[in-house]
């Protein structure tokens, strides 16, 4: 396979380059995986900060989604990729339901359009440290963490990927390109971390920086905005609905207490469609 037709989407300006794959082989998904990071690469490739496959359920759900960082590693969930593949699949009339069971390497995720914006059910937080993972036991809230020279209280939470939240007073103060990666390669985190910076403005609204795992910092991050929701309640530091200030847009977020089920709303959007030479792109 020498020719990838994709569509360059984003959410929130967390930017994808968004492969219809229902109808590829095993081999060229196998040429897929391979090739990740070269797709991704914003030189000599596509461009994006994730790697979207959308691709045929397995489990008695409507789609599967398969997720690349940059770095070509393979990952459970992506929040703004998930509002991403409900658009695509809205603006291709591939399902009539009105809310997707899309299969995720974090579980069943469950996305509808509602006014324009895409409303996920990001499905219930797992706060035991084992689980997340990290190398601490129980919930980790406002863990000291070395980092960057210094001790950050932290609070961890997976949303089907690891998330580390931790408070600052100024977000647009750090340098995040110096201290992300001590974040992201602590030995507390076996699979690495996703990292949020985050400032609370109110109770119900926050602002956010991320470093991704994989990726670096990025525009914006819905499992990251999710688990800073549900660290919000944990901590204290915030309210169980928030609109979170991202850099490249706003979401909304609610963690509901009946349900024990995380809530996230924001837009997703299609830039453009266009067809990537992978023999050009491998050559970096
Ligand atoms: C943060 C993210 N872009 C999203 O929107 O949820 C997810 C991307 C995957 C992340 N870098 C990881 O878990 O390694």
């Amino acid at each position: 396979m020498n020719e990838l037709r994709f569509t360059k989407m984003h959410g929130t300006g967390n930017d994808f380059v968004f492969v219809d794959a229902r109808e590829f082989s095993d081999a060229e998904l196998e040429t897929i995986r391979q090739d990740a990071a070269a797709i991704c690469d914003r030189r000599f490739g596509a461009g994006c900060d994730q790697l979207l496959l959308l691709l045929p359920a397995t489990q008695g759900g409507d789609f599967r989604m398969g997720i690349f960082n940059a770095d070509g590693s393979e990952v459970e969930m992506c929040g703004n990729g998930i509002r991403c593949l409900a658009r695509y699949v809205a603006d291709h009339k591939l399902s009539a339901k009105e809310v997707l069971d899309i299969e995720t390497g974090g579980g069943l995720i469950r996305p509808r359009i509602v006014d324009g914006l895409v409303e996920v059910d990001m499905g219930e937080p797992i706060l035991e440290g084992e689980k997340i993972p990290t190398t601490g036991k129980g919930k980790i809230v406002n863990h000291p963490l070395e980092a960057a020279g210094k001790s950050w209280p932290v609070t961890c939470v997976s949303m089907g990927n690891p998330h580390c939240v931790t408070y600052v007073d100024d977000v647009d103060a750090l340098d995040l390109q110096k201290i992300g990666p001590d974040f992201e390669h602590n030995a507390f985190f076996p699979n690495r971390v996703n990292t949020e910076f985050v400032q609370v403005l109110a109770p119900g609204h926050v602002k956010q920086r991320t470093y991704e795992r994989g990726s670096g910092e990025t525009l914006a991050c819905g499992t990251g905005a999710s688990a800073v929701c549900v660290a919000g309640v944990l901590t204290g530091k915030s309210a169980r609905e928030v609109r979170i200030d991202l850099r490249g847009g706003t979401l909304q977020l609610r963690w509901d207490e009946q349900s024990n089920h995380v809530y996230m709303t924001g837009p997703a959007a299609s830039v453009y469609e266009a067809t990537l030479d992978l023999d050009a792109a491998r050559n970096r």
